[in-house]
């Protein structure tokens, strides 16, 4: 299948192509896209180099799915125009995940609500992914009523200029070029995307609102604080959900050690819990710290890690694109075992 990455030089294109490659994807062949200023740059993939086209010049390929992830701006211009040629477009930014014409899709969740007439399918935020993957078998038992999160995100969510700040820092660089307004090593920041006059933050809001369309329930409130913390390998919540049933503690254990695309890591007595550093690299989403919170019923505490450029971005993405091909709703050239 022939498989456009838009973004291909960014930090979460990087990863797309890794995730592609690791899963087996059956790429005939792959077109990056990046901006002008990329264009004819080499990239790698497979161990074989590969020239970096216009977006044009993607489009005239034909290729039958492209991923996006170039920034909102870039997909909400060039999104339709892939998706009037026929081709699937998966967008990993936020452009499109909250028009109701749209699906935003976690494949663990709602991918059976794909039809081949989606031809442009919103990628999730990262921090958002990561908590519903663990919340939704959890819901589905037990009805989740009210969910409280903070987040601790890494510095990958905002992009390679980020990852530079934080080692320049780190190395004692004064000139630093600055993406925070702030410096981010040995500091915490409680402030991710901007703020808006609810005096929330643009994250915060992608997490209360997508949590509702991805579970497809409107009476699940949400609320959250996103902060940004000096790390690369991933995000971590820690999330507190109050439910309409009471539950049994190793069911809750029980259930999240047998759904799609977790890992408990719960062993505390033996330091065992989930991290960024253990995360990095991975596609699952881990969950630890799993305990009662005493000063309520029906309420549970825990604690969720998830390499937000895998399964917070490339992997899911890469998730829907198999899903597609999986339900033969792209067309293939090759049989699909
Ligand atoms: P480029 O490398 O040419 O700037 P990151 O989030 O890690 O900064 O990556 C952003 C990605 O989006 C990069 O691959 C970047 O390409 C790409 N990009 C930015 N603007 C456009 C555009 N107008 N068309 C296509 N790709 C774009
Ligand atoms: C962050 N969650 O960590 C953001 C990055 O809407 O896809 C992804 C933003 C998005 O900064």
């Amino acid at each position: 299948m022939k498989i456009a990455v838009v973004g291909a030089t960014g930090l979460v294109g990087g990863e797309i192509l890794k995730v592609l490659e690791e899963r087996n994807f059956p790429v005939s062949e792959l077109i990056p896209v990046a901006s002008e200023r990329s264009v004819g740059k080499q990239i790698e993939f497979k161990g074989k180099p590969y020239t970096v086209v216009s977006f044009d010049d993607a489009i005239a390929a034909k290729p039958a799915i492209a991923i996006f992830s170039a920034g909102g701006g870039t997909s909400l211009e060039l999104a339709p125009k892939f998706a009037e040629a026929g081709i699937f477009v998966v967008d990993n930014s936020s452009a499109w995940r909250m028009d109701p014409t749209k699906k935003l899709v976690v494949p663990e969740i709602n991918a059976d609500t794909l039809t081949a007439d989606d031809k442009i399918i919103a990628n999730p935020n990262c921090s958002t992914i990561q908590m519903v993957v663990a919340l939704k078998p959890l819901h589905d038992r037990y009805k989740a009523k009210r969910v409280v999160v903070s987040t601790y995100q890494s510095v990958t969510g905002t992009g390679k200029a980020a990852v530079d700040q934080l080692f320049a820092e780190r190395k004692g660089d004064k000139d630093a070029k600055k993406v925070y307004p702030h410096p981010i090593d040995l500091n915490v920041l409680p402030h991710i995307d901007s703020f808006l006059d609810n005096g929330y933050t643009k994250e915060e809001m992608k997490m209360i609102n997508e949590t509702k369309k991805i579970m497809g329930d409107d009476s699940i409130k949400v609320t959250a604080t996103t902060v940004r913390i000096p790390t690369i390998g991933g995000h971590s919540e820690a999330v507190n959900v109050e439910f309409e049933h009471d539950f049994d503690l190793n069911e809750v254990v029980e259930l999240l050690s047998n759904a799609e695309g977790v890992i408990v890591q719960d062993d505390p007595k033996n330091y065992v819990y989930p991290m960024p550093l253990t995360a990095h690299g991975r596609d699952e989403v881990f969950v630890g710290r799993i305990r009662r919170d005493e000063t309520q019923p029906n309420t549970l505490n825990m604690w969720i890690v998830a390499d937000n450029l895998r399964k917070g971005a490339a992997t899911n993405a890469v998730q829907i694109a198999e899903y597609l091909m999986k339900n033969k709703l792209v067309e293939t050239a090759e049989p699909v075992a």
